[in-house]
């Protein structure tokens, strides 16, 4: 479906190419791996970015966060440990806030310890008003950067976090959608 057209894939929205160009410039170095998701979410942009914004509280929609204590607040800098529910191939990840810009609504993490294999993950997400059947909508854009493991492809590693991050889009449509009503 073409909920989710990542760099890599033949995007076909040309207005996310554009904000792709623009905001998720992310640098990949020869061992590393990076896409881009699109979510169309039908709730308004100042909801839905409500939700991203809470470094604090990842769990307000990503499904697999079981628990997240922040030292700080959600100044650059700030570095939480969020712990994951069980059945995945981890339990803890440590994550530094980069950036965070209200005005133009851009988040960005990278990810620096944890349990897991995702060593060297940077993260972007933006969020975009546009117009959803005639209703206020958001378009948003998750670009992700990670090293490939040892003994994995690229192809496997993108596969992998893609995966991981549709589930979280679509939790965060699902949670702004119930709210939105
Ligand atoms: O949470 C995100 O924004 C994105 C990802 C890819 C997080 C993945 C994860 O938290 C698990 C869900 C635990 C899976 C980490 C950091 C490693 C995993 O293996």
């Amino acid at each position: 479906t073409n909920d989710y057209i990542t760099m890599n894939g033949n995007g076909s929205s040309k207005r996310a190419e554009e904000f792709i160009k623009r905001y998720h410039k992310l640098e990949v170095k020869e061992n590393q791996c990076s896409s881009s998701l699109v979510k169309h979410i039908k709730a308004p942009v100042h909801l839905v970015w409500s939700l991203v914004r809470r470094f604090d509280q990842p769990q307000k929609y990503k499904p697999f966060v079981s628990r997240c204590v922040v030292q700080g607040d959600l100044q650059v800098g700030s570095v939480r440990e969020v712990n994951v529910k069980s059945g995945l191939p981890a339990t803890t990840s440590t994550e530094r806030l980069e950036y965070l810009d209200d005005d133009e609504h851009i988040l960005s993490m990278t990810i620096v310890g944890g349990d897991h294999r995702l060593k060297n993950y940077s993260s972007i997400v933006t969020v975009h008003p546009e117009v959803i059947d005639g209703r206020p909508g958001t378009l948003v854009i998750e670009s992700f950067v990670v090293d490939v493991p040892d003994g994995n492809t690229k192809d496997e590693t993108c596969y992998f976090v893609e995966a991981l991050i549709k589930c979280n889009l679509k939790s965060l449509a699902d949670v702004s959608e119930r709210l939105a009503v």
